[in-house]
């Protein structure tokens, strides 16, 4: 049985790849950072009924003795570093955090792999946010970066950490240029998550209105279920690579808004309102991931469409707040 140590369990990729990696019939080592509030950690791993088939063990990316502990306890053949200060938009308030944890972080965990592990597979969740001030309409994984927050500054010293790493010592690391893939497990921070939510809350009489900050900026998004798949596949193939993990389809914020209120029968412009607090002080405006090479190589597509991923998000939502209200 394979050993998986991934970091950032307790997040939203965290539990889908655990998830797989244990219908995979893999021993899935989850490493967790030490919390005071330890009995809801893990809320997203129980939502996917896999608490208990998870080793949750504590390590934290800043703790280069803790991440070297973890290798040699549990030998893992994979690792897969998903922790990181996620929100980009936290990172112009936290910039030397989101460096610390996003970015050397990453370079921890190469060198506890480099030391003691160096037979293992890693892989690096790197992110489209590296492309930033977009310079070619479609990003492939020759296109340039142009990081726009200290989030992707971040995970471009990350990225081409995992890229040395591989050139330097011949580790088997790869890493994958994610582009946004969202699910009933994201963030509520995150737009779609917050938009999915907000609609649930005014269907059900529980909000009037929602704030939000620019409509016009295009993500290309995809479904975390779907984009855990190519993680994995990347460590199966012989020898590490990068490579685009996308959809092809971009959208706007405001028609994403649209979808989400016209799944519950609202008109979405009765109820969001834009708030100039939520403009980042350096906008992403638009991405568009061209992912012909992990479908050529990996054999990976998308499975499910925007439509259907935003629908999911509003009927969990929905479920949720019913439950809660049910519950009293
Ligand atoms: P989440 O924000 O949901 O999860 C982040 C995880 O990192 C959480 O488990 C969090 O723990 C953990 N973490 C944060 N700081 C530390 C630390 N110092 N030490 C150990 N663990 C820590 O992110 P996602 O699941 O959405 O994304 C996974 C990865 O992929 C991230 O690296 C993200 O930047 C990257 N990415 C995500 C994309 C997306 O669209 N979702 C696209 C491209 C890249 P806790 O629960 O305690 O907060
Ligand atoms: P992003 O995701 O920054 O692309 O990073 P997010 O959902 O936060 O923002 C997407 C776009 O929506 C606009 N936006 C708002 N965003 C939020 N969060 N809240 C709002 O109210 C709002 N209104 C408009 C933003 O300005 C932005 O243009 C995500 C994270 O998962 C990263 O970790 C990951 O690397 C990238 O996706 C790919």
């Amino acid at each position: 049985m394979p050993t998986a140590l991934v970091t950032g369990v307790t997040g939203q990729d965290g539990a889908y790849l655990a998830q797989l990696l244990l219908q995979k019939g893999y021993r899935v080592v989850g490493m967790m950072r030490r919390s005071a509030s330890s009995d809801v950690i893990g809320e997203r791993l129980r939502w996917l009924g896999i608490l208990d088939d998870v080793e949750l063990a504590e390590g934290n990316l800043t703790d280069l003795s803790s991440l070297i502990r973890l290798m040699q306890t549990y030998q893992p053949d994979e690792v897969y570093n998903l922790a990181a200060q996620s929100f980009v938009a936290a990172s112009w308030q936290q910039p030397l955090l989101t460096g610390n944890v996003t970015g050397q972080g990453a370079a921890n965990l190469l060198e506890a792999l480099r030391i003691v592990r160096p037979e293992a597979r890693f892989y690096q969740a790197s992110s489209s946010e590296m492309y930033g001030k977009i310079q070619e309409p479609r990003q492939s994984e020759r296109t340039p970066f142009y990081p726009r927050s200290p989030y992707a500054v971040a995970k471009l010293y990350a990225h081409w950490m995992t890229v040395n790493y591989r050139e330097s010592f011949g580790l088997h690391a790869s890493s994958g240029i994610l582009f946004n893939h969202e699910s009933p497990l994201r963030g509520i921070e995150f737009v779609t998550r917050k938009v999915t939510d907000g609609a649930a809350r005014i269907k059900l009489g529980l909000a009037h209105e929602l704030s939000l900050g620019n409509l016009d900026a295009k993500r290309d998004w995809g479904h975390a279920r779907d984009y855990v798949q190519a993680m994995w596949l990347m460590l199966q193939q012989p020898t590490p690579d990068d490579y685009v993990v996308a959809t092809g389809r971009t959208t706007t914020i405001r028609d994403m808004v649209a979808m989400a209120f016209g799944h519950v029968g609202l008109d979405w412009q009765a109820h969001v309102r834009t708030s100039a607090s939520l403009i980042r002080p350096a906008e992403v405006d638009v991405l568009l991931g061209d992912p012909a090479k992990a479908r050529e190589k990996l054999g990976w597509t998308p499975a499910t469409s925007l439509e259907d991923l935003i629908a999911e998000m509003v009927e969990a939502d929905l479920a949720r707040h019913r439950a809660k209200r049910a519950a009293g």
